[in-house]
């Protein structure tokens, strides 16, 4: 995980043990280290915390930590998504974490085999450990960022909204205190030149008011500067000028679709070329008070049908050409949201090894579109997104010198050459190989060797430590969990053991 995207929660439970007198070493892998050369090597129990496109390197971790006596533990959104196919691999699967359940497992301390136990908390933490207490955590992390270096807040848990697609849809929302938010600004603003601070709630601004109270009673205008995601339909015009005020640079609203999700966009009934319209004034309204403005959109939905939905993309670009747009390819995470037992009941779920899952392989079958067709559109899109001249539309659109270079240089990067290549493989291989399409068709499940062979490649001296079998998974396991009916409660999907 690169330095400056890292999460609050490893600090956090590194916090949480040395409370308890644990002696602890955290280690942020972002891809470039000799890992093997980091790990320490006399540790008695391991957390490991990962987003799924990591989940094999983690299990391989594991293997390799057990097999020197160490007990292990996975939390983050692989072992919320996957907890079922973790607890092969992990001692521990965790899901909501608190203080509480950290001690509880640290007590336990044991091993768990052949299946980990599945704990989590009922809830939602309601405090974490403040950034003075996290701060040399904090501090070794931000080494390794290059030249801006970015500390990750949080001032909410959960989201009031309930996309069907998205992890938050059924947590509920939980503001966190205001006075712990002002000390940890405070303790930046004593700490750092020019801080810079990602919100990482999953909807910042829900409760707007008591929190930019917060941030303007803690930090003089503009010595700080502020990155966060919030939804469109908080973002009126006056809050926006009021997030310039205090050093808003960066905002990152989801539009996701052109056809759903209309509540949260704020375009309610709107669709198509109407909703695109709207959005765009919106967004260009936004892009007047603040330099940085990524759009977020989803492709594959099932609302989608036909070149429109991607047409349609275009055309909002072409309107708000000062915005980066973000696409990411409807996937199923495991049991992230309800939405996804839809698709594991339709068979719709494609085993697609978890070193693919990071939004840019779509894992679910597309309702509207063959594979080649769908990614024709996204090989279109993507090229018009980073085209040289829509790249310099962005820049001249831009009006200050990091979003301008930032827009550059994302654009001509990962996000257009990555993409463009990897489309273009999956494509060339639909057409080409034979056993990829019956893969893709769902007429076996036998994992592709251009994916086998990816793996391999990129988990190097890991490959060797990852567990036999772990290549492939369960796609449909949330639904098979969830008709297990416990034979001591007769409750489905409840299990006493
Ligand atoms: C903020 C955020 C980001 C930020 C920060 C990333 C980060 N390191 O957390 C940024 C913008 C960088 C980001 C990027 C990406 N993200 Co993101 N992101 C989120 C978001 C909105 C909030 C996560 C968060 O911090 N919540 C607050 C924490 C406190 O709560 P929590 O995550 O629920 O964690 C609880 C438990 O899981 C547990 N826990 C968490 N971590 C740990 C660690 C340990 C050791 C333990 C024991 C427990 C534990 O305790 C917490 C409290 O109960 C979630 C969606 C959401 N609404 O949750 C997506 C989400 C996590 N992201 C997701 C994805 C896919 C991505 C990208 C791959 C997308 C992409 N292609 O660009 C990239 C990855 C970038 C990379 N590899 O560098 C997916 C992950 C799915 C998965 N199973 O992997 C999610 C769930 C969204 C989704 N699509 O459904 N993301
Ligand atoms: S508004 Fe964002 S965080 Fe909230 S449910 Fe929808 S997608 Fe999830």
């Amino acid at each position: 995980m690169g330095a400056n995207f890292v999460s609050i929660m490893p600090q956090v439970v590194a916090t949480w043990c040395e409370e308890q007198g644990h002696e602890v070493t955290l280690v942020t892998y972002t891809g470039r280290e000799d890992l093997l050369r980091q790990l320490p090597e006399n540790v008695d129990f391991v957390f490991i915390s990962t987003f799924t496109e990591a989940a094999l390197l983690s299990y391989a971790l594991s293997n390799l930590f057990r097999t020197r006596g160490a007990v292990t533990a996975i939390g983050g959104p692989h072992a919320r998504c996957y907890p079922q196919d973790a607890q092969k691999y992990f001692d521990y699967v965790l899901g909501f974490t608190d203080k509480t359940l950290i001690h509880e497992v640290l007590r336990d301390r044991d091993q768990h085999r052949p299946t980990g136990l599945n704990l989590s908390a009922d809830q939602q933490p309601v405090e974490l450990p403040g950034v003075s207490e996290r701060w040399k955590f904090i501090e070794q992390t931000l080494k390794k960022a290059p030249f801006i270096k970015i500390v990750p807040l949080l001032s909410s848990l959960g989201c009031p909204y309930s996309c069907e697609f998205c992890i938050d849809s059924t947590v509920p929302y939980r503001p966190l205190d205001t006075n712990a938010m002002k000390e940890d600004l405070r303790f930046l603003l004593g700490k750092l030149k020019r801080p810079r601070v990602a919100w990482h709630d999953p909807n910042f601004g829900v409760r707007f008011d008591p929190c930019m109270d917060a941030i303007e009673e803690a930090v003089p205008p503009g010595r700080i500067d502020f990155i966060a995601e919030s939804t469109l339909s908080l973002l009126s015009e006056d809050r926006v000028k009021r997030l310039q005020r205090n050093g808003f640079k960066a905002l990152l609203p989801g539009i996701e679709s052109w056809f759903e999700m209309g509540k949260k966009s704020k375009t309610g009934k709107k669709n198509g070329m109407d909703k695109v319209r709207m959005v765009s004034d919106h967004v260009n309204m936004i892009l007047r008070y603040v330099p940085y403005v990524q759009t977020n959109h989803i492709f594959g939905l099932d609302g989608d049908e036909g070149p429109e939905p991607f047409e349609l993309t275009k055309r909002f670009l072409d309107l708000s050409p000062g915005s980066f747009p973000a696409y990411s390819m409807l996937s199923a995470f495991g049991q992230a949201a309800p939405l996804n037992l839809k698709f594991q009941r339709a068979n719709r779920v494609l085993p697609f090894p978890f070193h693919f899952l990071s939004n840019i392989q779509m894992n679910i079958k597309p309702k509207n579109y063959s594979w080649s067709e769908f990614y024709d559109h996204l090989i279109d899109v993507t090229k018009y997104s980073y085209s040289p001249r829509m790249i310099f539309q962005r820049f001249l659109a831009n009006g200050e010198t990091i979003p301008r270079w930032l827009n550059v240089v994302r654009g001509f990067s990962s996000e257009r050459y990555g993409r463009v290549k990897y489309f273009t493989q999956m494509r060339r291989l639909l057409k080409t190989d034979r056993q990829f399409r019956s893969f893709f068709e769902q007429e076996t499940t036998e994992i592709p060797r251009y994916f086998v062979e990816k793996v391999r490649k990129d988990l190097g001296d890991f490959w060797e430590w990852l567990p036999d079998g772990a290549i492939r998974h369960d796609p449909n396991a949330y639904l098979s969990s969830q008709q297990k009916t416990c034979s001591y409660c007769s409750i489905p999907g409840v299990n006493a053991a």
